[in-house]
């Protein structure tokens, strides 16, 4: 059979079928686990069970059979989003059943064979009198003695709400109250995959409000958030329902879905559908901003490198640093002098006529990423999304680009991400180049990365 040139080499996604958000990410016993939500059917959404992989390095992983599927009255229509937590050697993990949206437990010794509580489920219907805009996906930690939940839900003409229950032993939760209610034109009337952190001398609540995910970085005080600044995960546009998980060194590590920008019957033609972001790892920065880095990790991948010190860029035509193909990665410093607009093409064919740009605009204070050429082919869907990124005076743009066949992964100087998909039609569309509106140079690192099979 040959090469399906859209389906994504390095970042992670199931053998086939439909992917949807990160679930129960954890490290147990040395191993990191991705759970995720998964139709095993089709490339498509529908009755979700948790598949499963492995990895001992947040690269390379493996595929496990199927973790947790409906099989009781509670989950019958879908074993949703959640998470797992670990209790001594018992890992225990959350989910919401459908439908209705109640929340259940399993429990499992070693995280391959699950046993789901006979008394599911744990939480039978929100709060009394509450006129909620839904009622899912648990993030449950423990402190002070005691287990924490958030559920996921809104208010009804308020804003989403992130809803607060809590237990002395996994299985009785009693309802607190909501830790912290939006305002719905800010921050959407429904949240889902609400995830609760300590970061630097902060807490992060990250929210995800239908198609976008936002955080917050505030404090957290006698079980009530108070927040402080509100920002944006990623930008691109089709990243969505990440979750944060502490791994053994203390680092926070985000995986978020990255959802397919083409026709469903495209999605059902190729046989997959859904892809996991790279783990990012998270810090606090100036202003209660958070910073974003891939994982170091991932530099095991790295292969060919071409480094070029000082390149000159002058107006009027590409810059072309001879690097091409569908699974990089490029780390440029870009001084702009006094350029204005700046950017990198990749995916170009020959003839200009596919290819998808990354445009920094400094009048503007605004970071593009525009696939709207990226392909001749009218099943995808190609747009422009942009992000805010002011430079200080001599601040150079510092932009690290993962590109992996149908994912675009930008991160800007460590606080904008932009992540979006490209399906270029010819095989030809393969060329990186560099272009500006007034003389600017730059300096540019560029790998050939392997696959995840090639260890
Ligand atoms: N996906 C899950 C829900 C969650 C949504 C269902 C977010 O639990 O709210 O597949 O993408």
């Amino acid at each position: 059979m040959p090469m399906d040139p859209h389906r994504p080499r390095y970042h992670f996604l199931p053998p086939h079928h439909w992917m949807n958000d990160p679930n129960g990410l954890i490290q147990f016993d040395g191993l990191y686990h991705l759970f995720y939500q998964h139709n095993p059917l089709a490339a498509e959404w529908g009755r979700m069970v948790w598949g499963h992989a492995i990895s001992r390095d947040l690269v390379h992983w493996e595929h496990l059979p199927i973790a947790l599927a409906p099989d009781q009255l509670c989950d019958k229509d879908g074993v949703w989003s959640g998470c797992v937590v670990s209790d001594g050697a018992t890992a225990a993990a959350f989910y919401t059943g459908v439908n209705p949206e109640v929340q259940c437990l399993a429990t499992s010794q070693d995280l391959l064979a699950w046993e789901k509580y006979a008394g599911n489920p744990i939480i039978a219907a929100p709060p009394d009198g509450m006129a909620v805009t839904g009622f899912r996906d648990p993030y449950v930690w423990r402190a002070g003695g005691l287990w924490h939940m958030l559920v996921g839900s809104g208010i009804r003409d308020v804003g989403g709400a992130a809803l607060l229950y809590q237990s002395p032993d996994l299985h009785t939760w009693t309802y607190r109250h909501p830790i912290c209610v939006g305002d719905r034109a800010r921050s959407g009337e429904m949240w889902e995959c609400p995830n609760l952190f300590p970061l630097g001398d902060k807490w992060v609540l990250m929210v995800s409000p239908f198609g976008r995910t936002i955080y917050f970085t505030g404090t957290y005080a006698d079980d009530r958030f108070t927040p402080d600044y509100q920002g944006e995960i990623d930008l691109g546009g089709c990243f969505y329902a990440p979750q944060v998980f502490r791994d053994d060194d203390g680092r926070r590590i985000m995986f978020g879905w990255l959802f397919e920008w083409r026709d469903k019957a495209a999605q059902l033609a190729a046989g997959w559908a859904g892809v996991q972001s790279l783990p990012r790892v998270l810090s606090l920065g100036a202003e209660g901003r958070l910073h974003f880095a891939p994982a170091p990790e991932v530099e095991t991948l790295r292969r060919r490198h071409t480094h070029h010190p000082e390149l000159r860029l002058l107006p009027g035509g590409d810059l072309v640093p001879g690097i091409s193909g569908d699974q990089l990665e490029l780390s440029l410093t870009l001084h702009l002098r006094q350029a204005n607009r700046v950017g990198v093409r990749v995916a170009v064919s020959p003839d200009g006529a596919e290819e998808t740009r990354i445009i920094y605009d400094r009048q503007a204070g605004v970071i593009g990423l525009d696939t709207t050429r990226a392909s001749l082919d009218r099943a995808s869907h190609g747009d422009l999304h942009a992000a805010p990124l002011t430079l200080r005076n001599d601040e150079p743009l510092r932009l690290r680009v993962f590109l992996d066949h149908s994912v675009l992964e930008v991160y800007a100087n460590d606080i904008t991400c932009l992540t979006g998909r490209l399906y270029p039609s010819r095989s030809d569309s393969r060329t990186v180049s560099l272009f500006t509106d007034r003389p600017a140079t730059a300096t540019l690192d560029a790998w050939e990365l392997a696959s995840m099979e090639e260890g």
